[in-house]
């Protein structure tokens, strides 16, 4: 259990530091009492205060960490989730500013559109699939908190896992019309190739990730719920970008978009 005060000062440090964009020490160098679950807890705290002060509302989640790339590159080696709120959804057609960000990274995702909510006692990769209403291509702009990008997972999971923007593509796909194993994915970065890989990248199966955060989330008393957005993890490492970059993702089956920067 967190003190309340505790909980307040450390919900205030990290919401201050995206409001500000300033770099923050880690926050388990200065509170010994954060652990995966009392992190949980500050990721609560500090979504329910975005939502409070920026008059926005929850969208869906996030998962983080889903793919052996992204564990290597972190240094992190489970996964995590995070929330996602209405105002961190880019529209296609906006532009894109690299003005908001600490030190943004862009990454490739696939997201799921729930029709139904997760219930338990156990949610499977099939109950997933059951209740998807439909998969489509995405990407996500992360930028830690953390200075030099760097954490421990109880730090990324209080700092929302990284959250910041997403972008959802204009092709909205059956989840049985694809494979979410074998689907290729290639990611790049101004007409040249970052990464390719195939959705496997994530959790051997990107549904398998989503159940995995279902069942995290039961055992809290929190549920996906019908007409939420689940980002399933990168399936490769982030880029940095600049203003002017620009970057493409392409599935099989499932189609893609560009999104360029601007000042
Ligand atoms: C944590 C969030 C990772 C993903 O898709 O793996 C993430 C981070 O690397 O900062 O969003
Ligand atoms: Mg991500």
């Amino acid at each position: 259990m967190l003190k309340v005060d505790v909980l307040e000062e450390m919900t205030d440090i990290l919401f201050r530091a995206e409001k500000e964009r300033v770099e923050i020490k880690k926050l388990t160098e200065q509170y010994p009492e954060l652990t995966i679950e009392t992190a949980y807890t500050v990721q609560e705290s500090l979504v329910e205060r975005k939502r409070r002060e920026e008059g926005t509302s929850f969208s869906g989640w996030k998962l983080g960490l889903t793919s052996k790339a992204k564990q290597r590159m972190m240094g992190v080696h489970e996964p995590s989730y995070g929330r996602l709120l209405s105002n961190m959804e880019v529209n296609l057609e906006d532009p894109i500013s690299v003005a908001p960000f600490i030190h943004g990274k862009i990454e490739p995702e696939i997201a799921f559109v729930m029709k139904r909510d997760l219930d338990g006692p156990v949610v499977t990769v099939a109950d997933v699939l059951n209740a998807t209403e439909y998969v489509i291509a995405a990407m996500e702009i992360i930028d830690s908190r953390y200075e030099n990008f760097n954490f421990t997972l109880p730090d990324v999971i209080a700092d929302n896992s990284s959250s910041s923007r997403y972008i959802l593509g204009k092709v909205k796909c059956d989840v049985r019309e694809i494979d979410l194993e074998r689907m290729g994915c290639v990611f790049k970065k101004n007409g040249e190739v970052c990464s390719t890989t195939t959705a496997a990248s994530v959790m051997g199966n990107p549904a398998r990730a989503v159940a995995w955060m279902a069942n995290k989330l039961l055992t809290r008393g929190q549920k996906v719920r019908a007409g939420e957005v689940v980002l399933s993890g990168a399936l490769t490492g982030a880029e940095t970008f600049n203003e002017n970059d620009t970057f493409s993702i392409r599935f099989d089956g499932l189609s893609g978009f560009d999104v360029t920067f601007t000042k």
